[in-house]
């Protein structure tokens, strides 16, 4: 384990906005240095959260440059590229500028992310962030919600589907491993050195096979809804999803509109949630199989951001995280696989490690349920994590050392979240 000199609170802060000016663009904040050189989307919904309380109106151009790259089905991209490749796959794999429905101006993905950005709006606007702000990207919130609704419900019943594991911004979780197998052997050879340690075998061909599949037809709703062969609904997606339609909601009203769409959008996802994801904890449908996916991630605890969640639910989830399946079991919170399952890796990404976004996210989760012993136990684990191994992009959730890239921007903005 590295061992770092200590550090008090204002140097840890320092140290954080020191990470967050190197990775501004100019534009945007990239995820890190090297590995990741454009804005991701739920990358960016975290640095603006993290930088609500310290630095709104970098927080307000960090997500106004994302929404720049929203197509007009409403669609958010996953990544927003401001160099031409530099990372693959790059602009020339997904040919957004070929689409009438992608901006002229922004080359972007093809592929979505998990919604957080009316969330991070509304923590900006909640800590004092600017009205007008709130007022002028609700419209874009709104449509973004909207294509998830009328685009991305290929199961019929009020979740959105991911159509790729990128969707689910935890690209090697085990609980993608089953969809995956079950899709041809593909070789393309053109493997990223540096992504090696993440995808086994040739998960990472599959990967860009999906995403040329998708391409190639379009980018068209009906292919994704009839043909498309990996589309899950998964827990920690639509959990965010949930929490932000609460959250549009609230700022539906800043913004002088109707509130009540995006109220009763949460509960149909709520209800759906429940019907159709629980079974003692929340897992991953595949919607090809009709069947659940039996392995309990760290996605699965994302329905806990809702505060309407009834209580026997509330309850059941957190026994199982705080049991030896998860945190009970590791120094560090928390693991991002429950460590009794086979493919638990501690070293692996999301097949084991802990991460601060999700941290954040379990965090907010104790709040909204006054759970605060809990919210304690994951704030200062989270800073232990940061503290002792600096802004790494993961963690060995048993002896706490750092994984991934260094100077990750979620972490670091997180970080000052925590802090404050
Ligand atoms: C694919 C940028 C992104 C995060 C994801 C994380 C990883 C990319 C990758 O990095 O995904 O989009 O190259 O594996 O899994 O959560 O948004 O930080």
């Amino acid at each position: 384990m590295e061992a770092r000199p200590a550090v008090d609170d204002a140097a840890l802060g320092r140290e954080a906005m020191a990470v967050l000016e190197a990775n501004w663009t100019g534009t945007a904040t990239v995820p890190a240095p090297g590995l990741y050189p454009h804005q991701w989307s739920w990358d960016s919904a975290f640095v603006a959260i993290g930088l609500a309380r310290h630095r709104p109106q970098r927080a307000e151009a960090e997500l106004a440059n994302l929404l720049a790259g929203q197509w007009s089905t409403g669609m958010v991209p996953h990544i927003v590229f401001h160099t031409p490749e530099a990372y693959f796959p790059g602009p020339s794999v997904w040919r957004s500028q070929d689409h009438a429905a992608a901006p002229h101006s922004v080359l972007t993905s093809g592929l979505t992310a998990p919604p957080l950005h009316a969330l991070a709006t509304w923590w900006l606007w909640r800590h004092g962030g600017d009205t007008a702000f709130a007022r002028h990207v609700y419209p874009m919130l709104a449509a973004q919600h909207a294509y998830l609704a009328a685009d991305r419900d290929l199961g019929g019943a009020g979740l959105a589907a991911i159509i790729h594991p990128w969707e689910s911004g935890m690209d090697d979780s085990p609980a993608w491993d089953e969809p995956l197998a079950a899709l041809p052997e593909i070789r393309y050879g053109y493997r990223n050195v540096d992504l090696d340690e993440r995808h086994p075998d040739s998960d990472h061909d599959r990967y860009v096979w999906l995403a040329l599949r998708y391409r190639n037809s379009g980018y068209r709703p009906e292919y994704l809804r009839d043909e498309h062969p990996f589309a899950i609904e998964d827990p920690m997606f639509n959990g965010i999803w949930l929490a932000s339609c609460q959250a549009l909601a609230e700022l539906a009203t800043v913004a002088g509109a109707d509130p009540r769409p995006h109220r009763e959008q949460a509960e149909r996802i709520r209800k759906a949630l429940l019907e159709r994801l629980w079974d003692g904890c929340f897992y991953a449908r595949d919607l090809r199989t009709d069947r659940l996916i039996r392995i309990c991630t760290v996605g699965g605890f994302g329905p806990l951001l809702d505060p309407y969640l009834p209580a026997a639910n509330v309850g059941a989830l957190i026994d199982v995280l705080e049991s030896a399946r998860f945190m009970g079991a590791t120094g560090y919170p928390v693991p991002s696989c429950e460590i009794r399952a086979a493919q638990f890796d501690r070293t692996r990404y999301w097949r084991g490690p802990s991460w601060v976004n999700t941290n954040w996210l379990l965090r907010r989760a104790a709040a909204v349920h006054s759970l605060d012993q809990l919210g304690r136990q994951l704030a200062t684990g989270t800073l232990r994590l940061v503290r002792q191994a600096g802004f790494r992009e993961c963690f060995d959730p048993f002896d706490g050392s750092g994984r991934g890239c260094r100077d990750f921007s979620w972490s670091a903005a997180l970080t000052l979240d925590l802090l404050a």
